[in-house]
């Protein structure tokens, strides 16, 4: 059984990580010790979540607190202990975050190989009604000492060694992709340790449920508006798909990657690149999507082959299941023939 193992046989995210690098015999637990200081900054955000309700009641959050300062939103604060736990691991040498304009590049003192692009707490404006919010990183890693530029972000998505996230729910879920599939990992608080509970996620090859905001349905493009016109009403008589949209993108796409379907930001009228930013938001969740047996794709091409420009450049999105993302691909190609 799956529960006694967790009692005597403890896979530990660490323990899960360490076996995995443990194949490349050239590697020195670098990336495990990144991962480590990961895993930290989401305990962190895990507790301080948690708390945030309670914190709100008795007058914490957003006031002045006990040693008289302002009381730091809960997304300013998890920004800074993920930089601060990054760049203490010593693996780092150039960060992104969705919260700092600028890159950050990390003293040469304390530099190491990977670079982390990271969106610390997002969906963070679902705290207040307890909806479920997530961390999303992606790493990318830079082949010698140089002098770090923003070229080594500015890479595309397929470049990535590792992506992954993190969800602040009902329970504390840390999903991850090293490159070679899909894993999960649950928080076990009587342990701090997150626990491997989904070993090797596949996501269905075909689902049931579509996932996209229909208040944007007026400045859809063709293609979207088809698509979600034929999850409503099917032409082969197929049963209608669910809408299942949360508006937290960590909870929309941990359902998707678990029961199958699609997540969709598309690009719109108003928005010509989407809502969703391509280094911390798109790559991350398309790196994992594609390890898990699906696809993620922007209505111009695979998701993880575009080139950003800038590092808080946005894209549309089109992930989920990989029979449903072809349909949707086929959709654009027939509109791309007519043009
Ligand atoms: P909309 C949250 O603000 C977020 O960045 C993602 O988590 C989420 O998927 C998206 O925006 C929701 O955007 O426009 O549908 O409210």
């Amino acid at each position: 059984h799956a529960a006694d193992a967790h009692r005597t046989d403890l896979m530990t995210i660490t323990r899960f990580v360490l076996n995995e690098q443990s194949k490349y015999p050239e590697s020195r637990g670098d990336f495990t010790i990144l991962l480590n200081h990961i895993v930290l900054g989401c305990k962190f955000v895990c507790s301080s979540v948690n708390k945030a309700g309670l914190a709100k009641l008795i007058g914490l959050a957003g006031e002045i607190n006990i040693q008289g300062e302002e009381q730091k939103k809960l997304d300013v604060l998890s920004n800074e202990v993920f930089i601060k736990a990054l760049v203490s691991s010593g693996r780092t040498c150039i960060l992104v975050s969705e919260e700092d304009e600028d890159a950050i590049i990390v003293e040469p003192s304390k530099r190491g190989r990977y670079c982390v692009v990271f969106d610390p707490l997002d969906g963070s404006s679902n705290i207040d009604c307890g909806v479920s919010i997530g961390t999303i990183f992606g790493i990318y890693m830079v082949k010698d000492d140089h002098e770090p530029t923003l070229a080594d972000v500015l890479q595309p998505g397929k470049q990535m060694v590792a992506a992954g996230y993190c969800m602040y729910g009902s329970s504390c879920t840390l999903v991850l992709s090293t490159g070679k599939g899909v894993n999960g990992f649950t928080l076990d608080p009587s342990l701090g340790e997150f626990i491997l509970t989904h070993p090797d996620i596949r996501i269905p090859k075909k689902g049931k449920i579509y996932s996209v905001n229909e208040g944007n349905a007026k400045n859809w493009d063709g293609p979207t508006a088809k698509y979600v016109e034929n999850c409503k009403f099917p032409k082969d008589g197929s049963p209608s798909k669910s809408l299942r949209y949360i508006g937290s993108m960590v909870a929309d796409v941990h359902r998707t990657l678990l029961y199958g379907g699609t997540f969709m930001y598309p690009a719109d009228k108003k928005s010509p690149s989407g809502k969703l930013r391509a280094l911390y938001e798109v790559f991350p969740m398309s790196f994992l999507m594609e390890n898990a047996g699906g696809q993620a794709f922007t209505g111009k091409q695979r998701a993880l082959d575009l080139v950003p420009t800038k590092i808080h450049d946005r894209s549309p999105i089109f992930l989920g299941s990989y029979d449903d993302i072809e349909e949707i691909k086929a959709l654009y190609a027939a509109e791309g023939k007519k043009e």
